[in-house]
Parts: structure tokens; sequence; C-alpha cells
């Protein structure tokens, strides 16, 4: 029983009234629902703050092994709302706020979303924090307070615009900062090296300074803690400059120092190669590891514990500078030999790779790398020295090779485990990438295929379906997420309607907001056919928007056939500095404004593009979907986790083999699941060919017209020209073979039509669908972690 339920209502409505007063300085007669937000906040996070000691007095007590999850991003969204329905709080708190004509609705989407990442890397880091939380897993997450999260987005004339993002444009109730948790991290200078022994004379240094969320888990029974570092001047200003009257360079230490945690960078899957991302990457894993050994050193006295005592998991290699630091860290401070202080950093370190693109794989110049970090790079070149005379390897498997410092390879050699994050990514890394690091370190590479948390992704995203659940197998689903097999033995006309009502309501729900914020008014019986990810070619949504083209043009052709009305749904942003993929986006705008404006179709076929895709929309967007689109050429996106929350939300879906796919598809049934396109293989085989698209063009009359239209800027009269880019890239070169799999998306499109419009067998599809996705809970992935890759234990009384 969850003890927060016996609260009273009593009890909330005096401490909200009570923050409302004294904390907010308000009366009620005058609060804004900003005022009410910060109370309820401020109310609900006393609430967890005893979990959250209790968990920290018995990891201390039962001296437990605790995981460090270090990673550049962490998209974690509003708080409030998950907290709430962890702590089990929401009819309390709706009804005390309803007594002063307050909604819990009106108040949690005041929060702004804390978008402290790009996508599905920092999503994945969320769901784990909180499925660790829920699990008892004593954890940190370890990342950067940045003071601008993601871009917003806006369009202008179709075109994607970025402003900045502010979320800390007001005071953040969740954090507590820490001004004694405080590390210099040093930059650039020079080493001297004396009998052996290396001294590091930094000519930077900033201070990282802690700021500490609570993340608490299902029914609030455990509660880590995600630690943020900002970054501030060692030296507030220069005083001697100051006074003297340059003014301005006197603020330059502070304004230096600030720029570490200002900015996120907004590259989705590629390689920034810039200084301050390198600086970044190194204030996060130096701060994170000397409080780690800080926080080791105060429990134990023997450095050797260290890996029976500490995980340490890289999230992607942006922290992989681990590796090096923290030999640094016991040689050059603690004294360790060189030998024994690499054999203790490999026995606390793990890396996650979660992409193949070359693109992504970071590498830094030897140039950069010794001005910026010149220790680091006399230990990455020992480091790399000893991997090759280990493994006899050759050249381009070194660590450092022309020029270069290849982190994958670093984080690969200063790893215990290596995984992949679904099991076809698992497995082409070992065929691939890393074969020859697999043969080298034999039995590194593992798998532990991605999951979401349950609680955000249905619970609170989708309170219709989680009544119609509970309804039919009871309670405690939540975190035991297989129960929802359970839902095929209730199979019945009855079960199926219930699901349809609840789908059929957030799609009322969703078309209200898109009426609201766009003037578009939805159908919604339609087909809610949605695709939001990052834009990305190889995510392939030029695929998607082509056969949407194709789609408007058969209508046209003959309008009283008998139609599967379909509204098509695009959200996500494209790096700033990515033009094809903002080419795209603009495109689908342009086809939206065309198609949407045609009498003759805009009840069949409607396109919709809101802007500003984050977290919040995901979670409405998301339980009002009927079909989920995970079209990515097959061996390009190493899992995907859009992929299953849809499934969680009863939306079938169309897709390649290509990530989690293919384990979705095993558990829901290859019956309930539109396959269609080549094969990673025959990817391989198709790129030899050297006319793919070309040919594939020739072979499809659809697409000819589609191309043809583009090509006479139907879309976009105004300036025709517009899209030839995108023309030229497709007829030539096409990456990412959408011309290769386009006559086969458009087949089994219309299978789904077919099956939409028989609702019984839809119906059926969809139950067997949310039944299949209790292997997709992060719960189950977490727990893969702790007995595969960290050895840690749940602190927890079951
Ligand atoms: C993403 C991958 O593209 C996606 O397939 C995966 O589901 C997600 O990580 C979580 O594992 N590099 N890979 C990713 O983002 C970056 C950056």
């Amino acid at each position: 029983m969850n003890a927060m339920n016996t609260l009273s209502a009593d009890l909330l409505r005096a401490r909200i009234a009570q923050h409302l007063t004294y904390t907010m300085g308000k009366d009620k007669a005058h609060a804004s629902t900003y005022d009410w937000r910060m109370a309820v906040s401020y109310t609900v996070r006393d609430l967890i703050v005893d979990s959250w000691f209790e968990a920290t007095r018995k990891t201390y007590e039962e001296q437990g092994k605790r995981v460090y999850y270090l990673s550049m991003e962490f998209l974690i969204g509003r708080i409030l709302e998950d907290a709430v329905i962890n702590l089990g709080l929401h009819e309390q708190i709706e009804e005390v706020l309803a007594e002063d004509g307050m909604s819990l609705m009106d108040v949690v989407e005041n929060e702004p979303d804390a978008a402290l990442g790009n996508g599905g890397l920092g999503r994945l880091a969320a769901c784990f924090l909180e499925s660790m939380s829920t699990l008892g897993c004593p954890a940190f997450g370890y990342g950067i307070r940045y003071e601008h999260g993601l871009f917003r987005q806006r369009f202008q004339g179709g075109r994607q615009v970025e402003t900045p993002e502010d979320w800390l444009n007001q005071p953040h109730p969740w954090e507590f900062e820490r001004p004694e948790a405080c590390y210099t991290v040093p930059f650039k200078g020079h080493v001297d090296t004396r009998d052996g022994k290396a001294t590091w004379h930094p000519a930077e240094t900033v201070l990282a300074r802690a700021y500490d969320t609570p993340v608490v888990g299902w029914q609030g029974k455990w509660s880590n803690t995600l630690r943020l570092w900002g970054a501030h001047p060692t030296e507030l200003f220069d005083l001697e400059r100051f006074n003297s009257g340059d003014h301005t360079a006197a603020a330059a230490p502070e304004a230096l120092a600030r720029t570490l945690s200002r900015v996120l960078y907004p590259e989705d899957t590629t390689d920034s190669g810039k200084e301050l991302r390198l600086k970044q990457e190194y204030f996060l894993t130096s701060a994170a590891l000397q409080d780690i050994l800080r926080r080791f050193l105060s429990e134990y006295d023997d450095l050797s514990l260290l890996p029976q005592k500490v995980a340490i998991q890289m999230n992607d290699t942006h922290p992989a500078l681990a590796g090096p630091e923290l030999i640094r860290l016991l040689v050059d401070v603690h004294g360790l030999e060189w030998d024994r202080a690499k054999t203790i950093a490999q026995g606390c370190l793990n890396y996650t790779n979660h992409t193949l693109l070359p693109e992504a794989l970071e590498k830094w110049s030897t140039w950069l790398m010794g001005r910026v970090l010149p220790r680091h790079m006399q230990i990455i070149e020992r480091i790399d020295a000893e991997h090759h005379a280990a493994t006899d390897c050759p050249p381009d498997l070194r660590i450092v090779h022309h020029d270069q410092v290849h982190m994958g390879t670093l984080a690969f050699v200063m790893a215990s485990h290596v995984n992949g994050v679904s099991a076809l990514h698992s497995d082409l890394m070992k065929q691939t990438v890393f074969a020859d690091l697999d043969r080298a370190y034999p039995g590194r590479i593992l798998n532990q295929t991605n999951g979401v948390t349950p609680r955000r992704w249905l619970k609170l995203s989708n309170p219709a379906l989680s009544q119609v659940i509970t309804e039919t197998i009871g309670t405690g689903w939540e975190d035991d997420l297989d129960r929802l097999k359970e839902l095929t033995e209730h199979d019945s006309p009855d079960l199926r309607a219930a699901l349809r009502r609840a789908k059929r309501a957030n799609k009322v729900a969703f078309g209200n907001w898109v009426q609201a914020n766009m003037g578009l008014t939805l159908d919604p019986d339609a087909m809610f056919d949605v695709q939001i990810k990052r834009v990305h070619e190889y995510k392939r949504q030029l695929l998607n928007v082509f056969e949407t083209i194709a789609r408007w043009n058969a209508i046209r052709k003959n309008p009283g056939a008998d139609w599967t009305p379909r509204v098509k749904i695009f959200g996500g942003k494209a790096a700033p500095g990515y033009f094809t993929a903002k080419e795209i986006i603009r495109l689908i705008n342009d086809v939206a404004k065309v198609v949407n404006n045609d009498p003759l179709t805009r009840h069949l076929l409607q396109v919709v593009y809101p802007a500003n895709y984050n977290v919040s929309m995901a979670q409405r967007l998301i339980p009002a979907a009927d079909l989920s689109e995970q079209i990515s050429t097959a061996g390009k996106e190493a899992s995907g986790t859009g992929n299953m929350k849809f499934t969680m939300n009863g939306a079938l879906t169309i897709g390649t083999l290509d990530g989690a796919n293919v384990e979705i598809r095993e558990h829901v049934g290859a019956e309930n699941f539109f396959l269609f396109g080549m094969t990673a293989d025959e990817v391989l085989e198709r790129y030899r060919k050297p006319d793919h698209a070309r040919s594939a063009i020739m072979a499809s009359q659809e697409l000819q017209d589609v191309l043809q239209m583009l090509a006479e800027g139907r879309f976009n009269p105004e300036e025709p020209t517009r899209y030839h880019g995108l023309l030229d890239h497709t007829w030539n070169h096409d990456p990412f073979l959408v011309a290769s799999d386009f006559s086969a998306f458009l087949a089994c499109q219309t299978k789904v039509d077919a099956a939409y419009a028989d609702t019984d067998r839809w119906d059926g599809m969809v139950l067997r669908n949310i039944a299949g996705s209790g292997y997709f809970s992060s719960d189950r992935t977490i727990r893969g972690y702790m007995e595969q890759v960290w050895d840690a234990k749940s602190l927890l009384n079951r």
C-alpha cells in the first residue's frame, strides 16, 4: 500500500497554503497559476525528502554498491506531474486545488519542460533514473545544469526558426543548490614530469557546483539524486583590471566560466567537434569523478575496493574521458601505481553505445586534446600503447591514429562491459564498427535493450487507458509491466470497445489542443498516423511525406473510392546546422498548406505539424495515435524508444526491421505489426548498386509523379525551384534508400488502411500490442544492467 495515499487532503491543503503564503509571499486572492504551481511543487518536494534521506541512510548502512550514470543529457520534461503520480497524490491534490477554483492540469502545465537533452539518448537517461529509484538501486545521475536547454522551434513560412530556451528564467523549485559540493576543474597549461611523477600546471580553472534534484520512484519508496553541475568562476572578477578602468575585460573570467554550462549542444547523432564541447564533456566527467572519489573515501580507505562499491556508466562516448580522468586522479592525486590505477578504473567503468552512424563516433584532434587537456593526452597515449601491446592491433584499431583520439575505442578499451541498446544493434556492433575490438576483447560486448518508464509513459500520460487496464487486470501492473499479458486472457468485445473508447477520448483531447493552438479541426474517427522524433535523413520523414503526396494524388484521382480517412501528424526538430533536415521540415509544412486547403480531399487527408515537439507534446500525442511510424533505413536506428511508448499506448506500428522494432514485433506477434522494407543485410547489398536510386524511381510511377510535382513546385508556386536540391539528392544519392523502400511502404500503407477499416480486427491488434509491451518497461532494462553490467543490488524491501 502506498504510504502517501494515507496523507489526508487536510494536510496537503495546509501545506500548500503555507507555501503559498510564506514561500511565495502571496495570498490566495492574488496568487497566479505560477504561485500555485510553486506552492504545490514545494509541498510535493517536501514529501519526497524523507524517502530521499532514508535511501541515503540505507545505502551507507548497508554499504551498498552505487551506480553513477554519467550523461551529457537528461531529457526530464515536467517534474511535478511525475512526482504526483509516483506518490499517488493525484486525486487529493486535485480536490484541494478545486476548492480554490484551480485545476491540477493548469498548475502542471505551468511548468516549463526541463529539456536538457536532444532526443532518445537523453530521454532514456531520464527513464533510467526513474526506474533505478523504483527498483531501489542506489544511484546518482550526473549531468550539466544547462541554463538553456534544447532550443525552441517556431515555423516561419514553414521554415524552422530556433530561439533560445529559457527554463531557468524563473526559480526552479525542484533543485537544492549545494555550495559546499564544489570542485575545481582544470584546463590547459602544461605538465612537468620529475622522477616519473607528472604534475599538471593548468592555465585555467572553473568551479563545478552541485545542484541536486531528488528523483522519486513508484509509490515513493526510494529516491535517488540527479546531480547537475553548474559552472562558476574560480575568481569572481579581476579587481585590478576593474580598478584600472577595463570593466569588460575584468568580467572575462566569469563570462568564460559560465559559458561552460550555458547551452546544450543541439546536435543529435553528429559529432560537433568544438572546443567548448570538449570542455563541457571534461567539466562533467571531472566533477563527477571527484565527487565519486570523495564519497567513496568518506566511507572506505582502500581504493582497491572501488570496483566493488562503484559502477560508472558512460552514456555514449561523451563522458569517455572518465577513463583517463579516473587514472589521473588515482595516480597524480592519490599516489597509486599506474597499473593498479588502470585496473581499478577499468573495474568501475562501462560504456553504452547508442549509434553506429560514423559521423556520431566522437573524435578529437590530438592537437586540441593536447592543448585543452595536456595531462589526459599523455594518459591516453599510454593507455593506447598498452592496448596496442596487449592486442597487437592494426593501426586503425588504435585509440590514437591519424592525429585523432577515437573516443569510441578509448571508451571500449577502458570499460568492463560495452553494451548496445537493442538485440540487432548489439549484433551489428559485433559485426561492423566494433568487430575487431570484439575479437581483441571477447565477451566485453553485451546487449541491454532499451525500455521506457510506464509510470510517465502510460499511467501519467494515458489515464483513460490506465483505467481500462486496472479495471481489467487490477492494480500492480505499473511496476510489473509483464502483467499486461493478462489482458489477452480477458479479450472480449467489451474490452475491445473499452480500449477503443479510451483511444477516442485521447484523440478528441488532442484534436481540441490542435484546434486551440493551430486552428485546425481534426476528425477523431480518422486514423491518427504519427511520426515524432528528431528530423534526420536516416529516420526518413522524407519517405513519409512522399507517401503523403502519393496518397493525396491517389485520392484526387478517385475521390469517391472507399478511402480510410487519415491525419498525418509530424513532430520534431532538426539540428540548426543540418540543412537537408531543415529542407524536409519545410517541405512537410508546404505540403500541409496545400493538402489541408483542398476541398476535394480534406475530409480524407490532413497534415499536421505542431511546432516545438518536446516531452510534454509526446505525452499528449502518443496516447492519441493509431499508427506509429518507425520507418528508418534498416541498420541505422540503434533502438528507438518512441516505438515502445506507442506500442504501450495501443498504437500499431508500421516499421522496418530496425533497432528495437525487431523485438517489438516478436513480442506483439508478427501478425499485429505492419512490416515493410529491406533488412539490414539487404540494405548493404543495395548500397553496392551504383544506380539504386534511379532504378527504384523508374520502377514506381507513383514516386515519379511525386518527384515531378516537386520539380514543378506544386507545393511552393511562389518559389518553384525550392526543392530542386532535395530532388537532385534523391535521384542521384538517396543515402538512406527512400526510393528503394518506397513501393514496399506504399503497399504496406494500403494494408494498414484495410486493417483500420475493419474495426474489430484493428481493436484485437491494439489489444495484442498493449499486452505484448511489458518487456519494454525500463524496469526490465535496469534489472538487466544491475545483474549483467553493474553487479548492483536493490536495497528495497519488497
Ligand atoms: C539515440 C539513438 O539514435 C536511438 O536509436 C536510441 O533509441 C537512443 O539513442 C537511446 O539509446 N546517439 N544515439 C542516440 O542519440 C545519440 C546522440
